[in-house]
C-alpha cells in the first residue's frame, strides 16, 4: 500500500511528538503516511511533510512550555494540516504532554479532525516525575480536554513506560523508542493483512466511543512464548495505570509463519480472562519477514462503552464526537448550558465537575 492510498494518517505534534512519529516511520518503513506539526520551525526536516503552527504569532520559535500559546497557535493555523488529509479515514496522533505545543495543539488538532468527521486516536506521554511540577501541571490540565475532543486516548506515563533503570541522560530517547515501537505494532496490526483482520473501518467503528484507554505491547520468543506473553501482559504496569472497569478489549497478535493455533487460543483466553470487558476483539498479523520466530502482542483496554452499552452506531463516528460514558441518571460529564465551554476543575487527575458517582463508576440503580 503506498502513502496516498492508506486511509490512516499518523500525525506527530510538538517537538517530542515529531520525534515519536519519525521513530514509527523508521520502524514501519515504506507505505506509512505521516505528517509532523510543531510551533518550532527547527523541528522541520528536509523532505518531510511538516506543518508550522502559529507562524505569525510565535514566529517559529515554539510555545515555550505555554499551553495557552500552543493552543492559540494551533487554533489559528491547524487548517494547514488539511493538505495531508485527502482520503484519510482515521488519524493517529502521537505527542508528549508537558510542553506547550504537545498539549495545546493536540487538543485543537483533535477538535479540528472531529469537525471534519475524521476520528482520532491520541497516544500521549505524560512527563517523568523528575521533570517537575510545572510540566506535570501542564500535562494534567489538558488530559480531560484532549480526552473529550478525541475518540480514543492513551496517556502513557513516562515513569512507568521505561521504569527507573538505566541512565537519566538517555531516558527520553528510550521513552521515544518504546512509544514508537508500540505505535508501530499498532500500525502493522491495521495495515498489514492477517488471518483475522483489523482494517481501518473496523477500527473506526471500534474507536467511535472508546474513550480513555490503556495500551501495552510485549514481544517474546522461544519455547513457551505464548504463556510468557500472557504473563508479561498481566504484569504490565501500563495496563495497571488505572483501575477503572474495562468495557472493551482489543488484542492483536503479530507473528511469523510459525504461529500456532494453540498459541492464538492461549493468548486470547489469557487476555480475555485477565481483563474481561463487554466486548473482546482479536486480530492477527502474519508477517514472516518481520516477526520470524518472534511474537508480539498488542493489548488495548477501553474504559468507555464502545458497542456494549447504549450501542454506538457505526455511522455516528462521522460526527467525530465520541460518546461519553453515561451514569445511571443519564448525566454525562460534559458541561451543558452555561457550563458548556467552562474549563474542567482537575484535581489529582480527576475532573471534579463530574459527579462523584460517575467518577467512581457507582451505579445508583434508579
Ligand atoms: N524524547 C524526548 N522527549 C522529550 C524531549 N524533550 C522533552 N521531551 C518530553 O516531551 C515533553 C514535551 O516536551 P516538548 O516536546 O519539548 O514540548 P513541545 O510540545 O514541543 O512544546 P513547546 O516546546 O513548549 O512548544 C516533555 O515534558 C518531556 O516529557 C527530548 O529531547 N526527547
Ligand atoms: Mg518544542
Amino acid at each position: 500500500m503506498n502513502r496516498e492510498e492508506s486511509p490512516m494518517l499518523l500525525i506527530g505534534i510538538g517537538t517530542a511528538g515529531a520525534a515519536m512519529a519519525r521513530g514509527v516511520r523508521r520502524a514501519f518503513g515504506d507505505g506509512m503516511r505521516y505528517a509532523v506539526a510543531d510551533t518550532d520551525a527547527e523541528t522541520a526536516v528536509e523532505g518531510e511533510p511538516f506543518t508550522l503552527l502559529g507562524g505569525d504569532r510565535l514566529s517559529g520559535r515554539g510555545a515555550g512550555g505555554d499551553i495557552v500559546a500552543g493552543r492559540l497557535a494551533a487554533e489559528g493555523s491547524i487548517k494547514v494540516i488539511d493538505e495531508h488529509l485527502e482520503g484519510v479515514r482515521l488519524a493517529v496522533i502521537v505527542t508528549a504532554l508537558g510542553g506547550g505545543t504537545g498539549g495545546g495543539a493536540t487538543l485543537e488538532a483533535a477538535k479540528h479532525l472531529g469537525e471534519l468527521g475524521i476520528p482520532s486516536v491520541v497516544f500521549a506521554t505524560t512527563p517523568f516525575t523528575f521533570e517537575g511540577d510545572d510540566r506535570q501541571r501542564n500535562s494534567r490540565g489538558v488530559m480531560t480536554m484532549i480526552e473529550d475532543a478525541a475518540n480514543a486516548t492513551f496517556f502513557l506515563p513516562l515513569d512507568k513506560l521505561i521504569g527507573d533503570t538505566g541512565n537519566m541522560s538517555d531516558a527520553m530517547r528510550r521513552a521515544i523508542d518504546v512509544v514508537s515501537g508500540g505505535v508501530t505494532l499498532f500500525w502493522r496490526l491495521v495495515e498489514r493483512p492477517g488471518y483475522i483482520r483489523l482494517d481501518t473501518e473496523r477500527l473506526r467503528h471500534m474507536l467511535a466511543g472508546a474513550g480513555r484507554g490503556r495500551f501495552a505491547t510485549v514481544t517474546v520468543q522461544g519455547p513457551g512464548r505464548a504463556d510468557a506473553a500472557v504473563e508479561r501482559i498481566m504484569r504490565s504496569e501500563m495496563l495497571a495505570v488505572s483501575s477503572a472497569p474495562v468495557r472493551s478489549t482489543l488484542c492483536g497478535i503479530l507473528a511469523g509463519d510459525d504461529l500456532l493455533l494453540s498459541e492464538v487460543g492461549k493468548i486470547a483466553d489469557g487476555v480475555r480472562g485477565a481483563f474481561g470487558g463487554h466486548t473482546f476483539d482479536l486480530a492477527t498479523v502474519n508477517d514472516e519477514a518481520t516477526f520470524s520466530g518472534r511474537l508480539s502482542v498488542v493489548v488495548m483496554l477501553f474504559e468507555a462503552g464502545v458497542r456494549g452499552e447504549g450501542e454506538e452506531k457505526p455511522g455516528s463516528v462521522m460526527s467525530g464526537h465520541r460518546r461519553r460514558p453515561k451514569g445511571a441518571l443519564g448525566i454525562g460529564p460534559t458541561g451543558r448550558g452555561r457550563f458548556k465551554n467552562a474549563e474542567p476543575t482537575i484535581w489529582r487527575d480527576e475532573d471534579l465537575d463530574v459527579p462523584t458517582f460517575i467518577r467512581k463508576n457507582l451505579s445508583l440503580d434508579l
